[in-house]
């Protein structure tokens, strides 16, 4: 059974960044109301009312994952990781982006499946990309084929992905005998830990726990051997999964962390109720640290026009009445404006300046990499805002 315990009100897509602000292009806006459930038989955690992927992974997709040096960094170093872990014949992403994990491969071994077009056009020319949504169907296509894949990786892609049940038993008819799908998202754990509320958008119809996909995972035959923590998104799991038949034993590393799980009480709908307590905390909170830096005559921005920022700025009705402009140093990005709240988004070079007292930190996630990059801002007197894990100046 379902049970809500989050309702993060009206929302728009966090990908329908406006390519203007008139009249016409707001009415036709799309909002639903972002509500959060806890499943108390598999105690998986999803979005109550999940969007059809159809009208969210289109030929205008925006976000870039090679923009941030840390992830590419991140993406570089599994790769070689699991190439020496696993001596792979056959790679498969699913959810290849613009191909920041792929190109870490000889391109021969490589099976890329990308549903957002403008996206699979990027890598298509180099390595065999599929512009398609992850099925059964696609999965016979392509093995019909080819050799089994001996790596199934998936970052930030399964937990996009309502159909579980047929995402996994695709990936089951997928892998070689011995082959392993590792797949890294969000930790639950790490939200309720931080909360980081803003992980739940429309896109992440699911923040797993490693108690859930372990549950989820065994209609399709599949079964969770290995689990480990990684810094990646404000503090992610990456999750090592086989054949039912396959060779490897459960590590002591997932016997851990599944300890740890269950000691933190994933398993309880009532974390899930204090968790809501502590976000509508966080909201009154932030908006009162607005409120007092307009009372001052601030000038504040928001720093990364993060999907997860679209979920904050609309739950907290947070728009141009407090924010002048949000910087992203994606290209796509810049000159339009932000779901929902519609501020307008500049490129770090026109809007990074003495003139800014505040930044609030959107790309919170990146928080290292950005103020390691900003230091010359925070030397001339500049602060961050953040609301994770509790909502603040940064004061240094
Ligand atoms: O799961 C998802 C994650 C991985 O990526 C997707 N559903 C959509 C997207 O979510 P997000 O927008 O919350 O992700 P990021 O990676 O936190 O976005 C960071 C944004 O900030 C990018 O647009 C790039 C920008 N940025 C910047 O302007 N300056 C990032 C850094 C590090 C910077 O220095």
């Amino acid at each position: 059974m379902n049970k809500i315990f989050l309702n993060l009100g009206k929302q728009p897509l966090a990908n329908s960044f406006l390519s203007s602000n008139s009249k016409k292009k707001q009415s036709k806006e799309f909002f639903y109301n972002l509500k959060v459930a806890f499943n108390t038989k598999n105690f998986l955690v999803s979005v109550a009312n999940p969007v059809n992927p159809k009208f969210q992974y289109t030929d205008k997709y925006a976000h870039r994952a090679s923009e941030s040096i840390t992830m590419k960094n991140a993406f570089a170093k599994t790769a070689n990781k699991l190439s020496k872990k696993f001596s792979p014949k056959i790679v498969m992403e699913i959810g290849s982006n613009d191909g920041v994990f792929i190109k870490n491969f000889d391109r021969k071994k490589v099976i890329a499946i990308e549903p957002c077009k403008n996206l699979a056009k990027l890598t298509k020319n180099k390595y065999r990309t599929y512009p398609n949504f992850w099925t059964k169907s696609l999965a016979e296509k392509i093995f019909k084929k080819s050799k089994k894949a001996d790596i199934i990786f998936s970052a930030n892609t399964i937990s996009h992905i309502p159909d579980l049940k047929q995402t996994f038993e695709a990936i089951e008819l997928s892998l070689s005998f011995n082959g392993v799908l590792v797949i890294e998202d969000p930790s639950l754990m790490s939200v309720i830990g931080n909360n980081s509320y803003d992980q739940f958008y429309d896109e992440h119809v699911y923040v797993f726990s490693a108690i859930a996909i372990s549950n989820v995972i065994k209609k399709a035959n599949l079964r969770l051997f290995d689990a480990e923590k990684i810094e990646t998104h404000g503090g992610s799991m990456r999750y090592y999964i086989c054949k039912n038949n396959a060779k490897y034993r459960t590590t002591n590393k997932l016997k851990k962390i599944l300890k740890e799980e269950k000691e933190k009480k994933l398993h309880h709908f009532k974390t899930y109720k204090d968790f809501s307590k502590k976000v509508k905390k966080s909201k009154i909170d932030l908006v009162k640290i607005f409120k007092r830096l307009k009372k001052e005559n601030k000038k504040v921005i928001s720093y990364g026009a993060t999907y997860k920022s679209s979920t904050v700025f609309n739950y907290c009705n947070i728009g141009t009445n407090y924010i002048e402009y949000v910087t992203d140093t994606t290209i796509n990005k810049q000159g339009k404006f932000t779901p929902g709240k519609h501020i307008p988004i500049i490129s770090p070079d026109k809007g990074i300046n003495k003139s800014v007292d505040y930044a609030f930190l959107g790309a919170w996630n990146f928080k290292k990499e950005i103020l390691k990059k900003e230091k010359s801002f925070i030397k001339q007197g500049g602060r961050f805002i953040t609301h994770v894990p509790s909502a603040k100046i940064i004061s240094s």
